[in-house]
């Protein structure tokens, strides 16, 4: 079987855009508004190959603004990662990416999976995948919050099973390129050109200072005075580390 890098849907797309749009940069739009939301997203659209949701953090969601942000996407060409970071037993993380309000499975092209849980949550996944053959999936194997638990031992067994779902499995989040072979996609947060560290226990990196596929910001485009620079600036830190 063909690694899903080079035939799944998205990442085929991910991989034209970045080219078609010279950008690496995933913008995180952890904004709480809808509206808000959207007309940020707007602005820094043309910069962006990925908009990065925590869907379940919009106080005033419905359906309406999923019907906006697929046309945006459509209309400025950007793909969407939902950051759900699911973990449960298998029976619930389907549940989980396809059910509820959100119905992830229907709009996202990757969403995020830890690994804590076993092979069971990605058995389950592959049976959604097949009915959303759009929708890829990301696996956690490092964070960039200090002091975090997933260790080198858990890293090692992350990338296995990744390799025992390669049919689904498009890659990665993780801080750093832990695996040589190219078929696999790597996004990095805990990026920011003008803090260090917040309040929380998130620690960042430059841009420069980040070897990935894609970079995902978040509060260093949101809030920064002037969002569009900022975007633009962070594109074009990012696009240097590009290896595609
Ligand atoms: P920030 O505003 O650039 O700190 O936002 C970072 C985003 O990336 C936020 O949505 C987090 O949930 C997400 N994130 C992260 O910061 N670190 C991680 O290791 C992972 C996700 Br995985």
């Amino acid at each position: 079987m063909s690694p899903p890098r080079f035939f799944h849907p998205s990442s085929t797309r991910l991989q034209q855009l970045m080219l078609e749009k010279d950008s690496n940069l995933a913008f995180s739009a952890d904004i709480t508004d809808k509206k808000k939301l959207l007309a940020l997203v707007a602005d820094v659209a043309p910069y962006i190959c990925v908009l990065k949701t925590h869907i379940d953090i919009i106080k005033d969601f419905d359906q309406t603004f999923i019907c906006a942000l697929t046309r945006l996407a459509d209309q400025h060409g950007f793909l969407i990662m939902e950051d759900r970071k699911l973990a449960d037993i298998g029976y619930i993380a389907a549940q989980q990416c396809s059910e509820g309000i959100y119905r992830i499975a229907q709009w996202a092209n990757f969403i995020t999976v830890h690994t804590i849980a076993g092979p069971g949550t990605l058995e389950a996944l592959r049976r959604v995948v097949k009915q959303h053959p759009n929708l890829g999936i990301l696996l956690l194997v490092q964070m960039s919050s200090k002091d975090n638990l997933l260790n080198e031992d858990y890293q090692r067994a992350s990338l296995r099973l990744a390799e025992q779902y390669e049919d689904i499995v498009l890659g990665f989040v993780s801080q750093e390129r832990l695996l040589l072979d190219s078929k696999w996609l790597w996004f990095s947060p805990g990026v920011s050109l003008s803090a260090d560290q917040d309040a929380l226990g998130q620690s960042y990196r430059t841009p420069l200072s980040v070897d990935s596929d894609i970079l995902i910001v978040g509060r260093g485009i949101a809030q920064a005075k002037d969002p569009i620079q900022a975007a633009k600036q962070y594109r074009q830190l990012a696009r240097k580390q590009t290896s595609c």
